[in-house]
């Protein structure tokens, strides 16, 4: 549960002055707009299972049509969800921010759907879907009372466009994320628990490059030990909330 919170003055000026501010969001983001996070416990047919059981190469190896029924049933609940007011203030404050970098390990498109322009996918995105061959994204087929439907071209298995466990991020990805890390003046971590590799170290990186870091989620203590601040609080209140205070005129 989220405790009483309160926004340090210091932040609220970093924000105002900062040249170049880097975001990193998880599933904590979306979960305002009733999207589950990894977190907390799966539901109905998808109790029985822990997400990393199957986002990963080997489940689907030993059981596709899983793998697909389960990311199918995610794209479902995704195409339902809308953006909420944490989406909202991210657009706001890309607007205001002379450079601004978004990086998110989220699969939902939440943030495209809010009007934010440049996402960094890291782990990709469940509304495309690519043939498990060659990697090539695909975007019609044939459907098929027998899931995974297959590739028109090769006839292989297709999948999500997204990295599970023990598969790279891509290196324009994660190069362009630690580069945004290590050169930005203000980082902001949303909603993530931060277990997760090689994404978990980007905070460190803007540590590394000089950033002041604000890492808030619902699990974290409160705390304002300059360059690292840490924040318990709901999203969808202290983004629009931090937006407001930096540019009083936001509608955020
Ligand atoms: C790789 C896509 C190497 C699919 C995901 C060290 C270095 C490198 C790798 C590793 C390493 N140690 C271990 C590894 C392996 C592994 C890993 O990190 N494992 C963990 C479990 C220990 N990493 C990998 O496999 C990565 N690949 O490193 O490859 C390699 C090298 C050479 C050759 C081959 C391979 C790939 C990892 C990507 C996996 N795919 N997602 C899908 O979505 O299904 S990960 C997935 O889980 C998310 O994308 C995210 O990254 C991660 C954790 O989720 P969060 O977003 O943080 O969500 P979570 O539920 O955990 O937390 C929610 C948070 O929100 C909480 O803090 C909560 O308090 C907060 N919250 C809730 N409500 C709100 C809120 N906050 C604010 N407001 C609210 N309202």
């Amino acid at each position: 549960m989220s405790e009483q919170w309160t926004i340090p003055h210091q932040l609220i000026e970093a924000l105002r002055n900062a040249q170049h501010v880097t975001v990193l969001t998880g599933a904590g983001i979306s979960a305002e707009s009733g999207l589950p996070t990894f977190r907390d416990p799966m539901t109905g047919l998808w109790a029985q299972y822990r997400p990393e059981e199957l986002d990963t190469p080997q489940a689907f190896q030993r059981n596709p049509r899983l793998v697909w029924k389960w990311f199918d049933w995610r794209r479902q609940i995704v195409a339902e969800a809308e953006p909420n007011p944490a989406h909202y203030a991210l657009v706001d404050m890309e607007q205001r921010v002379p450079q601004f970098t978004l990086l998110t390990q989220n699969i939902d498109s939440l943030h495209q759907k809010a009007g934010s322009s440049q996402v960094i996918e890291l782990h990709g995105n469940l509304s495309r879907t690519k043939c498990n061959e060659d990697g090539m994204i695909v975007d019609t087929w044939e459907d098929t009372d027998d899931p995974p439907p297959r590739c028109p071209r090769c006839d292989g298995l297709l999948r999500p466009d997204v990295v599970w466990f023990g598969e790279r991020l891509t290196d324009a990805a994660f190069d362009a994320a630690t580069h945004a890390a290590r050169n930005c003046d203000l980082f902001l971590s949303i909603g993530t628990s931060g277990t997760v590799e090689p994404a978990a170290h980007l905070p460190y990186r803007a540590l590394d490059g000089g950033a002041v870091v604000v890492v808030t989620n619902l699990d974290v203590p409160n705390r304002d030990t300059h360059p690292l601040y840490m924040i318990n609080a709901p999203a969808g209140q202290l983004l629009p909330a931090l937006v407001r205070s930096a540019w009083p005129d936001s509608i955020s």
